[in-house]
């Protein structure tokens, strides 16, 4: 089964919990990232938990250790229960995402490669050493595009049973079919929440995935 993530990009509080009930029986996990929370606060994290769905905090953070330490116990103290970090800051900045991750009983999921068409100019040069040293500080799973599912196929080989989430699907024109033969899960924003029916989108994602 392919998991379904709704990524709930939506920068009105009342909206995001109202799409996020109706979504609910049809998700195994919702992302959530700055849009979100810079509109409502990390305290949506609380007004999610009686959901009961594991939350993903997506500030792909990319700083020094402490800074990301810091960061990282912000975000695991407000509820959550994963984050998604950038690997290129090195090896002493990932750690510390994994550590406090894995000192709450989290996860964190590291970008190896973005979906969007700029992220070509430099991430295809990096993203196999990005999984690599993911791999070695002990992240949980790696993000992969599935605007290029062949790249998703490709980083398997060094994830092996980790896990794989992916972006991309609908809104920036990756298909479902091709990216939930390579990933553990896909990542849905806008082909669900800018749904006119958006517990239908999530449903008909949910039946297809499995
Ligand atoms: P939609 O394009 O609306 O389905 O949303 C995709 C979601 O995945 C957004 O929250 C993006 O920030 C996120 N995302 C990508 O689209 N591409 C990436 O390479 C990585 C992410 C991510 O880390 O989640």
């Amino acid at each position: 089964m392919t998991e379904l993530i709704l990524a709930l990009d939506v920068t009105d509080r009342d909206r995001a919990l109202g799409i996020a009930h109706v979504c609910a029986p049809f998700l195994d996990a919702i992302k959530i990232g700055y849009p979100l929370v810079l509109f409502a606060g990390l305290e949506i994290a609380q007004e999610l938990s009686s959901l009961g769905l594991p939350l993903i905090a997506d500030f792909k953070i990319a700083d020094i250790p402490y800074t990301n330490r810091l960061i990282c116990e912000e975000v695991f103290g407000a509820g959550f229960h994963a984050v998604i970090a950038h690997g290129f800051p090195g090896s002493d900045s990932l750690r510390a995402c994994v550590d406090s991750a894995h000192a709450h009983d989290g996860a964190c999921y590291v970008v190896a490669e973005m979906s969007h068409p700029g992220a070509v100019e430099f991430f295809p040069e990096v993203a196999d050493r990005i999984t690599f040293l993911a791999m070695e500080v002990g992240a949980d799973g790696i993000i992969a595009p599935a605007t290029r599912p062949e790249r998703i196929r490709e980083l398997r080989k060094i994830v092996g049973n980790r896990k794989i989430y992916s972006p991309g699907i609908g809104a920036q024109g990756g298909d479902w079919e091709k990216a939930s033969s390579f990933a553990d899960g896909i990542i849905v924003g806008r082909t669900i929440y800018e749904s006119s029916d958006p517990a239908e989108a999530a449903r008909q994602f949910s039946c297809i995935r499995r």
